[in-house]
C-alpha cells in the first residue's frame, strides 16, 4: 500500500507529501499521526536545513481537514482531533528548520492553517486559498483564527473567516498570504532554488532567525529584542559565525 504522507531528501532538503490526491489530500487522521512522523525524522536529521510541505497530484496542496470523518464527531471527539492537528500546525511552527509549503491547487481550511504553520508559503497561479469553515458550521481548528489576522490583519481577516471566501493566488499576493506565485510549471524550480539557497546558509542562524521572529512577535519589542540580541550572542558559539567573518576579511567569496 502506498504511504499516506511520503518523505524524501534531496541533498540537504527533506520533502513531505501528503499522498491523498485522490481526497484532495484532505488530513484524516491517519495523515495527521504520519505528518507527525514525517516531522520528528526531519528535526532528528542534522543532515536536513530545511523542510518543504506539499500534496501531491496537481490539485491541491491540501483541501482541508477530511470532512467525511469530522462529519460524525461529538464535541469532546472533535476537541481531540483539533488538538491532534494542532500538534502537527505547533511542530511545523516549532521546527527548527526553515519549512516552505509548496503550494499548486486547493489550499483550504486545515490545510490552510497548516501552510500559515510554514515559513515561507509559495504557491501556483492555479492555486485557491480560503477559510471555508463556516460554510460547514464550525470554525477554523488549527490556530486558523489566529494566525490568519497576524499574517494579513484583523480587517481582511475577519472578512475571509466569515464568508468563507475562496481566493485566488493573486488575492493571496496582494493580502501579503504567499511570497511568491509562479506559473505550475516553475513551481518545483522555484521552491527548490529557494530551499537551497537557504540551506547553504547556516543551519544555527536559520533557527535563531525563525525563533527570534516567531517568539518576538508574540512578545513585547523589549522582551522580543532581548531575546534576539541573545540569539545574536550565541552565534558568536558557532563555526559558521568564525569561518564567515574570516572569510570576508579574507575577502574570500563565500
Ligand atoms: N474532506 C474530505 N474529502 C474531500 C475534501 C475534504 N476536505 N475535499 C475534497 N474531498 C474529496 C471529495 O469528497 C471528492 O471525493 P469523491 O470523489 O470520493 O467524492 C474528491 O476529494 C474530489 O473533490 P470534488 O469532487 O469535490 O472536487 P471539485 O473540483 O468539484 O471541488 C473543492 C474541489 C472546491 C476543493 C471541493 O472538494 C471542496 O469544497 N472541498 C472541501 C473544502 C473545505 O470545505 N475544506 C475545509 C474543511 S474543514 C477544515 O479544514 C477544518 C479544519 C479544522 C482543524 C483540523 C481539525 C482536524
Amino acid at each position: 500500500m502506498e504511504e499516506i504522507v511520503l518523505y524524501e531528501k534531496k541533498d540537504k532538503i527533506a520533502v513531505v507529501t501528503v499522498n491523498r490526491a485522490d481526497a484532495l489530500n484532505a488530513l484524516n487522521k491517519d495523515v495527521n499521526l504520519a505528518l507527525l512522523d514525517c516531522l520528528d525524522k526531519a528535526a532528528a536529521d542534522d543532515d536536513v536545513r530545511v523542510v518543504i510541505l506539499t500534496g501531491s497530484g496537481n490539485r491541491a496542496f491540501i483541501a482541508g481537514a477530511d470532512i467525511k470523518e469530522m462529519l460524525p464527531l461529538s464535541s469532546p471527539e472533535a476537541r481531540d482531533h483539533g488538538l491532534r492537528s494542532k500538534r502537527v500546525a505547533d511542530k511545523l511552527w516549532n521546527l527548527e528548520k526553515p519549512v516552505i509549503a509548496m503550494i499548486d491547487g486547493f489550499c483550504l481550511g486545515g490545510g490552510l492553517e497548516y501552510a500559515m504553520a510554514c515559513d515561507i508559503r509559495i504557491a501556483s497561479e492555479k492555486s485557491k486559498f480560503g477559510l471555508p469553515e463556516i460554510t460547514l458550521g464550525i470554525i477554523p481548528g488549527s490556530a486558523g483564527t489566529q494566525r490568519l489576522p497576524r499574517l494579513i490583519g484583523l480587517t481582511k481577516a475577519k472578512e475571509l473567516a466569515l464568508t468563507g471566501e475562496i481566493f485566488d493566488a493573486k488575492l493571496a499576493l496582494d493580502y501579503g498570504l504567499v511570497n511568491h506565485v509562479v506559473p505550475s510549471e516553475t513551481l518545483a524550480e522555484k521552491t527548490y532554488a529557494l530551499a537551497d539557497r537557504i540551506a547553504r546558509q547556516s543551519a544555527f542562524s536559520a533557527k535563531m532567525v525563525k525563533t527570534a521572529m516567531n517568539k518576538g512577535t508574540e512578545t513585547d519589542m523589549e522582551t522580543a529584542s532581548l531575546f534576539e540580541i541573545n540569539c545574536f550572542a550565541l552565534c558568536f558559539s558557532t563555526r559558521e559565525q568564525k569561518e564567515g567573518m574570516q572569510a570576508f576579511v579574507d575577502k574570500k567569496k563565500k
